[in-house]
């Protein structure tokens, strides 16, 4: 289970947010309407280095908030308890370790870490300093997740998932998306493609994979696409293609789960059950307000011991599989992920 023991001996949670863009925003909402936290201070990343003092100023004045120059001022400020990051992936690891050891709570947007060793000596250093250290995966609260599990037994043993995402851009944008360092590998960057299905399906056996990129410059690349097959312990094979930019013309969002006994297919926003004696629809629920259940969750889990929905030793299972998918990808080879 987590590392901390709620509860907590204070009524309010100073907070500190680490970004500015979309899951930052829906992030600092989330606060602003719980009484039980105080949002107190943002830090944009930009603004120390390439300079986006427009964003982070709006959205301190929008939440009367202290804007900082730098996440390494933020965390070391004696008046918070908590560190909420929300910016690119190669810097999540790194914040959240001066966050740990300046004693802080942290609520890390996935991937907790690119690197699989780091995110190791992460939870261990959650662990000796005894605070919490949340993984965000808000793609177990969403509506695809929750309309599999409803009726995953419905469908006899299963044997084959293919699961899609594609996402076409034209022209691709010059964002941290496309960056090799600031996403990382594309599985790692996109962890919850996996984590949805490892948290379904359990644990993985063996990884094989391949990565194309499209390159613009050195850091920045045009599309990429990865495909990667996956063979879980049950026997069970899933196939996870994810690709984004401007060599792609059709967009995807799709799961498709093959049982013994029938199927179930999500198709964007549609959701289809397959049995021998009819298909029918059935219900999704919502991709939206996932980052304030996320933030309610963690909040709930600290004042008044309620689990939490995730572990980080869960979310670091899932990087190494998917750092096992970069490792296949990189050497061709197929990799075990048991020693
Ligand atoms: P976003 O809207 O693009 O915001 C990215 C953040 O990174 C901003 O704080 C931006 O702020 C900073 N940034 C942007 N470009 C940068 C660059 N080139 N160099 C340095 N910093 C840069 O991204 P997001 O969707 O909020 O994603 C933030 C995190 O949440 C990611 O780890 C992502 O995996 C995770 N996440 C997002 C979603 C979602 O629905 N969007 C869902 C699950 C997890 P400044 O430029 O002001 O520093
Ligand atoms: C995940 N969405 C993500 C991530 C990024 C974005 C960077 C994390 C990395 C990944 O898993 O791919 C970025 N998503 C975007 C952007 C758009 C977008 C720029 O849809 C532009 C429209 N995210 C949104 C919006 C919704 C949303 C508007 O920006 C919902 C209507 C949902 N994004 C969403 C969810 C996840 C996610 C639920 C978790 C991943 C998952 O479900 O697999």
């Amino acid at each position: 289970m987590s590392n901390y023991k709620p509860p907590l001996s204070t009524t309010i949670l100073r907070v500190g947010l680490v970004g500015t863009g979309y899951a930052a925003k829906l992030r600092a909402e989330a606060l602003r309407q719980d009484p039980r936290t105080d949002l107190i201070a943002i830090a944009s990343l930009a603004s120390s280095n390439a300079g986006n003092p427009e964003r982070i100023a709006a959205l301190a004045q929008e939440y009367t908030i202290e804007a900082m120059n730098s996440w390494q001022q933020l965390v070391a400020r004696d008046d918070l308890d908590i560190v909420v990051i929300s910016t690119i992936n190669q810097d999540h690891g790194k914040i959240a370790r001066a966050a740990l050891e300046g004693g802080k709570h942290v609520i890390v947007e996935y991937p907790l870490s690119v690197d699989v060793q780091e995110a190791e000596e992460l939870i261990a250093l959650a662990k000796t300093v005894n605070k919490l250290l949340h993984v965000e995966h808000i793609e177990l609260l969403g509506g695809w997740h929750q309309t599999l599990k409803q009726h995953l037994d419905q469908i006899g043993d299963l044997f084959y998932v293919r699961y899609s995402t594609l996402n076409p851009q034209h022209p691709s944008p010059r964002r941290w998306t496309y960056h090799h360092e600031k996403f990382g590998f594309p599985l790692i960057g996109a962890l919850s493609r996996l984590h949805r299905l490892i948290d379904l399906f359990g644990e993985v056996f063996t990884v094989n994979c391949h990565q194309r990129y499209w390159e613009t410059e050195s850091d920045y690349y045009q599309t990429c696409f990865c495909s990667a097959q996956l063979c879980f312990d049950s026997g069970l094979l899933a196939q996870v293609i994810y690709g984004k930019g401007e060599t792609l013309w059709q967009s995807e969002r799709k799961l498709e789960v093959h049982g013994e006994q029938g199927g179930i297919i999500l198709d964007g926003d549609t959701g289809m059950l397959v049995l021998a004696e009819e298909t029918k629809l059935i219900e999704i629920g919502t991709r939206r307000g996932l980052f304030a259940k996320d933030t309610t969750m963690v909040l709930d889990y600290l004042f008044d011991d309620i689990p939490l929905y995730i572990t980080p030793e869960k979310s670091l299972y899932t990087l190494k599989v998917a750092d096992a998918a970069r490792r296949a990808a990189t050497t061709g080879l197929t990799i075990f992920l048991k020693e």
